[in-house]
């Protein structure tokens, strides 16, 4: 594929979208999903294009395009999990991977919740009303949607993840529909749409962080995921790169759908066509193919690299001999059922011992540890693995391509070096 490619994603343009209406001008403002895609903003047709003209539009990198320095600077600000935190079940904090799109909001003291739209009550919580609802916990795998997008060819332009946007946590809240029950949903509602406090400008739209969930999908209940309104992350207060005071957790979906520092929830009778739901986070080949939207997390595992590395290639020496291999292996769509190891680039594969886990419903979205043991014998090898969910789900061996690098869960491979018998 040569030439310039335009209107990838983190966000594409879309057609019939909001961002197509918000190029289109006034009658766009009269549409009800643009006054909800730019918050409290009324928008003139000046404003609009002066912001189109410093928000370029999405694409995909030439064939051999490196990595920007805008890549990088977005690299710097949202960054991964050290693959060696994955030794960790629940993971410490700080090593969590970081996924911001705009900036980290200033959280005003006076902070309410309010959930409004197609309910009966609406209602305005602060943190002390949270509070007082029962609480529950539900250790969470999060991983963002994006990971893998610095691997395809060719790559589309926006934060640059490998593997390592993924980390698990511990998240205390009240059931999301606990609160809607007690707002009372109408019997027209839909969907409801949730806004973060944070507010920027994506491939020339502005607006709030704002997504949606399917009213069945925002009700849920075990053993379906249940959606949270999380305001503890592993005991603690929400850290403020994690959505600080409250956030949005919804077990098995990739991280777009845990939107952070939540401040509205509202039902609609109609399904929300904001640009995070309708422009970006869809399976696209073309501009003009509408796609599918993105949910559930593909499974995928990931090794601990082993031995030690080279500072700058990363590539692991090890020494000749046994060699402890093990990662942890994750789904969205139901449990990892197995993982498959190869140390020989996917010639043969043997099968990895499974860590059950102490409480199977708590535990039921988050991750499992696995792992097998390797006699390396000296030379350069290529080690692989791949996870398999009891939906029968599995990894590639390459890359599923999509104009927004979104899903890419081809499977890891770590280079190794082993040294030669020593002294
Ligand atoms: N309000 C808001 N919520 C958001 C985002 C954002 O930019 N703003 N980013 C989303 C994306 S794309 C991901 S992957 C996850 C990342 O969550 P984390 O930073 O806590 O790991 O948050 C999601 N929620
Ligand atoms: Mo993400």
């Amino acid at each position: 594929m040569g030439g310039r490619y335009e209107d990838a994603d983190e966000a594409h343009e879309g057609r019939e979208t909001q961002a197509q209406e918000a190029q289109e001008g006034p009658e766009a403002q009269e549409a009800p999903e643009a006054h909800i895609t730019t918050g409290a903003h009324i928008t003139t047709e000046a404003h609009i294009s002066a912001i189109r003209a410093l928000s370029a539009p999405a694409r995909v990198a030439e064939p051999a395009e490196g990595i920007s320095h805008e890549e990088l600077a977005l690299a710097a600000r949202n960054h991964g999990l050290p693959l060696e935190a994955l030794r960790y079940d629940l993971t410490p904090p700080g090593l969590h991977y970081v996924l911001v799109h705009y900036d980290i909001p200033a959280v005003a003291d006076d902070w309410t919740l309010t959930v409004g739209g197609r309910v009966r009550t609406p209602l305005r919580l602060d943190m002390a009303a949270l509070r007082s609802f029962p609480a529950v916990t539900h250790r969470v795998t999060m991983e963002c949607a994006g990971n893998g997008r610095a691997r395809l060819t060719p790559r589309p332009v926006s934060q640059p993840w490998l593997v390592e946007a993924v980390g698990t946590a511990d998240w205390t809240g009240v059931p999301l529909r606990t609160l809607l029950a007690e707002a009372g949903v109408e019997p027209d509602a839909v969907e409801a749409v949730f806004t973060g406090a944070d507010h920027g400008v994506e491939r020339g739209v502005e607006q709030d962080y704002q997504r949606s969930l399917p009213l069945a999908d925002a009700t849920a209940a075990a053993p379906d995921p249940e959606v949270l309104v999380a305001y503890e992350m592993n005991g603690a207060p929400l850290p403020p790169q994690h959505g600080h005071p409250v956030r949005l957790v919804v077990p098995g979906w990739y991280g777009m759908a845990h939107v952070k520092w939540l401040r509205d929830i509202s039902l609609t009778s109609t399904p929300f066509t904001g640009f995070q739901q309708a422009v970006a986070y869809r399976y696209r080949q073309s501009a003009d193919d509408p796609g599918e939207p993105v949910t559930r997390i593909s499974p995928r595992a990931l090794m601990i690299p082993p031995g030690f590395p080279d500072f700058m290639s990363r590539t692991r020496v090890v020494r000749p001999g046994p060699v402890r291999l093990e990662g942890r292996a994750w789904s969205g769509h139901a449990p990892v059922t197995m993982v498959e190891v190869s140390t020989d680039d996917g010639e043969s594969w043997q099968e990895a011992e499974l860590n059950g886990t102490e409480d199977p419903a708590a535990y039921a979205w988050a991750w499992r540890s696995w792992r097998t043991t390797w006699t390396a014998a000296p030379g350069t090898h290529a080690l692989i693995a791949r996870a398999t969910d009891a939906a029968g789900h599995s990894q590639p061996l390459t890359e599923p391509w999509n104009r927004g690098g979104f899903g890419n869960n081809a499977v890891q491979r770590v280079t190794v070096f082993c040294l030669p018998q020593g002294d």
